[in-house]
């Protein structure tokens, strides 16, 4: 009872917007900042609810992601540190509609019925909170904490400003029981990068000033979290540009999003540039991508995208592991196959799939969302999963941990610092420089940096492990984009029947043609992409087939 009285009270404090409908898409809810307050509120306390029903530390974050700076939402962290879980994202959905708060404490109470949970309160849990740059961040996590206090026994613990990446590694941390400050982050990140960087064959060949790395922080979080970061590391020389503090706004112009769809060079970034190494973060530091500035005369970039860093990372996790797995000091045969996928989606460029496969792995394709994605990689021994947009990480599951684990104990004592002994280090060092919980720019940015140094590559050799094939995305504003449903992986319409028809007619016209098209999960658009073997080849496809959606 009192439990109902808390809840209508303080959701009197939160009206719903009128007339607007509200989803908890791949990317939780997104929406104007100034329409949010109470679907905020609603989902602290959902997250209330979940970290009830788990007994486990919840996450919420605040963001907006690569979205323009007015904009802000909301997504929740699940005790493992990935997405929340789907079967709680209709009750997401309804909470978020609900039209006053009688009806939202109906929903709230039978929801709770349903799912068993316990409102007594006997065991506080913990909800972190955190949220990006923008402005409107500060009053909407106000917001998210009232919602969490609405449940007894749920405290909201404020962690301020942070990477989306570093807040889900906190609650992946904290749930684990080990050390979980945003400083244990840098620490964690800072040594495992280290320890990479001393297990190089010919030894660490620090890199100096002529060989730095430029990022472009977006003017977001990332920008700011890295200059403290970079501070943490030898052997790597780092320059950050839109780090917010020049006065440019958060991903106008800038950002790995606008590099990747724009591939031009973004703001802050110039002639000066030519021919350096240099990455780009999104506005919440999950995504990655490099590229290079071929030439002075030029706006356009050689992009390095979210495709290539998976091949990157592939490449050098398959040599680790067939290191590793060499008959010499030690008989590691010992009937455990590690089994090793990449899994990536429709918008993959063919040529990294070719790439991919002609190396002998194993590629398997998902719907757009990270969560399609991050399910797939859990099912193997190493999964490593990327969006082309740069999202992505590699994931190890806890049989090839404690495999690791017991080969370096035995390697220790009779191979010490052989080749093999080396390999199952890089592995383990991997396993902790990388976030496990989602994809995460800072720590990719220094796997991919580690990798480079270790193989002796320059951006350029690492640019020409494969060509990309032309490609262009486009997107087609539409009345009702849910008229469209696909399947295998959104690469064929099922409906509006006769339009799969219609794209594979066009897409035959062109040599090594592909396109697909799909309803946005973030945007109430139709996406098109094509490609084909030259780029206006791959415009004309694109066109032509926004022409049959419109
Ligand atoms: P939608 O709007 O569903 O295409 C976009 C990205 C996804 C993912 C989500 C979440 C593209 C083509 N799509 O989804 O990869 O990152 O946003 O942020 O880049
Ligand atoms: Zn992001």
């Amino acid at each position: 009872e009192d439990q109902r009285s808390l809840l209508l009270s303080s959701s009197s404090r939160f009206p719903p917007p009128q007339g607007v409908k509200l989803s908890y898409g791949t990317a939780g809810f997104r929406a104007d900042a100034s329409i949010l307050q109470s679907t905020v509120y609603r989902v602290g306390i959902l997250a209330a609810l979940r970290a009830v029903k788990t007994q486990s530390v919840i996450g919420l974050m605040i963001t907006a992601s690569h979205n323009k700076v007015s904009d802000n939402g909301i997504k929740v962290a699940d005790p493992s540190g990935g997405m929340l879980s789907q079967d709680w994202e209709p009750f997401a959905d309804t909470l978020a509609n609900a039209c006053d708060p009688q009806q939202l404490v109906q929903l709230i109470t039978d929801f709770v019925e349903n799912e068993n949970i316990t409102l007594d309160g006997a065991k506080s849990v913990e909800i972190l909170v955190a949220r990006d740059t923008r402005p409107s961040g500060e009053s909407l996590l106000e917001a998210a904490k009232q919602g969490i206090c609405s449940i007894i026994g749920a405290v909201a613990l404020d962690m301020g400003i942070l990477t989306t990446p570093t807040l889900h590694w906190m609650v992946r941390a904290r749930n684990k029981g080990v050390k979980a400050s945003e400083i244990d982050y840098f620490e964690q990140l800072s040594s495992s990068f280290r320890c990479l960087l001393e297990l190089i064959p010919r030894g660490s060949d620090s890199r100096n000033d002529a060989d730095k790395l430029v990022v472009d922080g977006a003017n977001g979080v990332g920008g700011e979290k890295l200059e403290i970061l970079k501070k943490m590391l030898n052997g790597l020389v780092i320059e950050v540009r839109n780090s917010g503090k020049e006065g440019g706004v958060l991903n106008e112009g800038v950002g790995a999003d606008y590099v990747q769809k724009e591939k031009v060079v973004p703001c802050g970034f110039g002639s000066q540039d030519v021919g350096i190494r240099c990455a780009s973060l999104d506005g919440d530091a999950d995504r990655l991508v490099y590229f290079i500035l071929p030439s002075k005369s030029s706006r356009k970039i050689e992009l390095v995208d979210g495709d290539k860093i998976l091949s990157l990372f592939a490449v050098f996790i398959k040599e680790q592991l067939s290191i590793l797995n060499k008959k010499r000091n030690v008989n590691v045969n010992d009937g455990y196959q590690c089994c090793l996928g990449i899994v990536q989606t429709a918008y993959a460029n063919g040529a990294s799939t070719d790439y991919l496969k002609q190396l002998g792995l194993e590629v398997i394709f998902t719907p757009t969302g990270v969560k399609y994605l991050h399910e797939k990689a859990a099912q193997y021994d190493i999964g490593i999963y990327f969006e082309a947009n740069g999202h992505g990480t590699i994931l190890f599951s806890e049989q090839f941990l404690r495999w690791l684990e017991a080969k370096i104990t035995e390697l220790s004592d009779v191979a010490k610092g052989s080749e093999q002994h080396k390999a199952a280090l890089r592995l383990l060092a991997v396993t902790e420089l990388i976030n496990q919980a989602v994809g995460d720019a800072l720590s990719g940015v220094l796997l991919v940096e580690a990798i480079l140094q270790h193989m002796g590559w320059s951006i350029e050799k690492w640019s020409k492990l494969y060509e990309d094939l032309p490609s262009r995305q486009l997107k087609v504003k539409v009345v009702d984009r849910t008229a469209v449903v696909t399947a295998n992986a959104e690469t064929v319409v099922v409906t509006p029947p006769g339009i799969q028809e219609a794209i594979n007619a066009e897409t035959a016209k062109y040599p090594r043609g592909r396109c697909f098209i799909r309803p946005s999960g973030t945007e109430d658009v139709i996406r098109v992409y094509a490609e084909a073997s030259s780029e206006n080849a791959a415009d004309s496809l694109a066109n032509s087939v926004a022409k049959l959606v419109d």
